[in-house]
C-alpha cells in the first residue's frame, strides 16, 4: 500500500494530537495544525491522502472549509469530526458528498481509537456517498432524462429490432422464513460492439425517444414466457400467495391509452393471471400527474394487476396522494436499506415506512438487502419481503431456476430441522 498521509485540522490541540497519534499508530504519516491558513498551505504542498476536519472552530467553520476543499478539487478522503449532534454531522457529510468530496464518514466526539481506526481502514467505495442523499432528487423515471443525447433513437430502435435486450430475474423472499415470494424482472442490453449497457443509460433515453413501450413489450414477452413455463410451478413453496412476477413500468407508459389492453392481452396470451403480476412504478413518476395516474392505476387494479411503489422514500410525494393511489406494495429504497448497519436514522426511516405501509394495508418490501444483519433487523420490525444481493443477485432465467431449486432445498432442510 502506498504511504497514507493524514492531515488534521482541529482548534483543540489535545484532540488534534490524539487523532495524529492514533493515525501514526496504524501506520499513517500524520500532521496536525489548529490553523486553517496553515492547513491549506500544507494541503497544497504535502498532498495528504486523508483529511480529518473539525466542523466547529472559531474563526472559520468546517462547512466553509469543505466548500474550499471542493473548490480546490481535493481528492483526499475526508473524516469529519465534531462535538455537534449526529444529525448535524450527517448533514455536513452529505453536503460534502454533494460537493463532490470523498467523505469517509463522521466521527462524533468523544470518539474511541477503534472508531477512528475503522474509518481510516475503510475500503474505497464504502464511503458516505452511499448514504441516502436527502436532497438528491434525481428521478430515474422522470420526464427529463439527465443525458437524453447519449444514446440515439436510431441505436435504440435498431437494438429493439435486433432483439438485443434480455432480462434477468431477482428473487424476493419473505423476511421471516425466506420463502420465495416472487421475482423482479430487470432489463439488460448487450450491444454487439458497445458491450453491456446498464439500464441507467438506456431507460431514460428510451422514454425520451418514445421507445419505452416497445421495450416494455419485449421485457413482458420474455419474462411472461419464462414465468408461465417455470416459476408458476413453484407454488407449493409459498405459504398463502403464489409466486409473483414484478415488472418495472415507466411513468411514461401510464399516458398510453393502450397500456391496459397491452398488459391484459399479453398476460392472456401467456396464460398468466394478472393477479400474479406486480407493476412497479417509482414514487416520483407515479406522482407526475396524480389525476391521470389515479385513473390508469385504478383501471389496472380492476383488471387484477398488483401495483408497487418503487424506490419509496426518495421522492417528494405527499402522504395524501399515496393514500389515494391504489398501491398494494411499498418498496423501501435501497439507499435506506443499505444504511441499516451504520445509520440509526436509516433504521428509523425504514421502520416508519414499514409501519406506514402496514397501516395502509400495503405489503412492505425492502430492496438492497446486502447482509444478514439487515435481514434480521427487517424481521424484527416485521417488514414483509426482502430483496437484495444477500439473498440473490439478478440472474438469467436458467440460473434463477437453479437458485430456486437450491433455495427450496435449504428451506425444506431448515423446516425439517
Ligand atoms: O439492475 P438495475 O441496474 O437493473 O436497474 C436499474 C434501474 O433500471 C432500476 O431502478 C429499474 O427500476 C430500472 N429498470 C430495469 N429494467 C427496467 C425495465 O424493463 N423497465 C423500466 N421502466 N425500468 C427498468
Ligand atoms: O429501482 P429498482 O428497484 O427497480 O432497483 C433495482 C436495482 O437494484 C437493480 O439495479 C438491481 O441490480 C439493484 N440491486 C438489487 N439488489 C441490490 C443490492 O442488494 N445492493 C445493491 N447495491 N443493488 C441492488
Ligand atoms: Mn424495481
Amino acid at each position: 500500500m502506498p504511504q497514507r498521509r493524514l492531515l488534521v485540522l482541529d482548534d483543540d490541540p489535545l484532540i488534534g494530537r490524539t487523532i495524529q497519534f492514533i493515525a501514526q499508530g496504524v501506520g499513517l504519516q500524520a500532521r496536525y495544525t489548529p490553523d486553517p491558513g496553515e492547513f491549506f498551505a500544507i494541503l497544497a504542498e504535502w498532498e495528504p491522502t486523508h483529511v480529518a476536519l473539525d466542523l466547529v472552530m472559531p474563526g472559520m467553520d468546517g462547512v466553509e472549509v469543505l466548500v474550499q476543499l471542493a473548490q480546490r478539487n481535493c481528492r483526499a478522503r475526508i473524516i469529519i469530526t465534531s462535538g455537534m449532534d449526529g444529525r448535524v454531522l450527517d448533514a455536513a457529510g452529505r453536503s460534502g458528498v454533494e460537493h463532490g468530496l470523498d467523505i469517509l464518514g463522521v466521527l462524533p466526539k468523544p470518539f474511541s481509537a477503534s472508531m477512528l481506526r475503522a474509518l481510516l481502514d475503510q475500503a474505497p467505495g464504502t464511503a458516505m456517498a452511499e448514504l441516502p442523499a436527502l436532497a438528491r432528487g434525481t428521478p430515474t423515471d422522470g420526464a427529463s432524462p439527465r443525458q437524453p443525447g447519449e444514446i440515439s433513437a436510431e441505436t435504440l430502435s435498431r437494438a429493439l429490432e435486433n432483439r438485443q435486450f434480455s432480462v434477468v430475474y431477482q428473487p424476493k423472499v419473505g423476511c421471516d422464513g425466506g420463502m420465495l415470494a416472487g421475482f423482479e424482472v430487470l432489463a439488460r442490453w448487450h450491444h454487439p460492439t458497445l458491450g453491456d449497457i446498464p439500464p441507467d443509460r438506456f431507460i431514460a433515453p428510451a422514454e425520451h425517444h418514445d421507445l419505452i413501450d416497445e421495450l416494455t413489450a419485449q421485457v413482458l414477452d420474455q419474462s411472461l414466457q419464462w414465468f408461465a413455463r417455470h416459476a408458476s410451478e413453484s407454488r407449493p413453496l409459498v405459504l398463502g400467495d403464489p409466486v409473483t412476477l414484478s415488472i418495472n413500468l415507466s411513468a411514461r407508459s401510464l399516458r398510453s391509452q393502450q397500456l391496459v389492453e397491452t398488459l391484459t392481452s399479453r398476460c392472456q396470451a401467456h396464460g398468466v393471471d394478472p393477479s400474479r403480476i406486480v407493476l412497479e412504478l417509482t414514487e416520483t413518476s407515479a406522482m407526475e400527474d396524480p389525476v391521470a395516474s389515479l385513473d390508469m392505476l385504478t383501471r389496472l387494479r380492476m383488471k387484477g394487476f398488483r401495483l408497487s411503489l418503487d424506490d419509496f422514500g426518495t421522492g417528494y410525494s405527499s402522504m395524501l396522494q399515496l393514500v389515494r393511489l391504489p398501491f398494494s406494495e411499498i418498496k423501501i429504497d435501497k439507499s435506506f436499506v443499505m444504511g441499516v448497519s451504520r445509520s440509526g436514522e436509516a433504521r428509523s426511516v425504514i421502520r416508519s415506512i414499514v409501519d406506514l405501509g402496514h397501516s395502509l394495508g400495503l405489503q412492505a418490501t425492502a430492496e438492497g438487502v446486502e447482509n444478514a444483519e439487515t435481514l434480521h433487523y427487517l424481521q424484527d420490525i416485521r417488514c414483509d419481503l426482502a430483496q437484495g444481493f444477500h439473498i440473490a443477485r439478478p440472474m438469467p432465467g436458467d440460473r434463477a431456476l437453479l437458485w430456486l431449486q437450491r433455495h427450496t432445498e435449504k428451506i425444506a432442510d431448515s423446516i425439517r430441522g
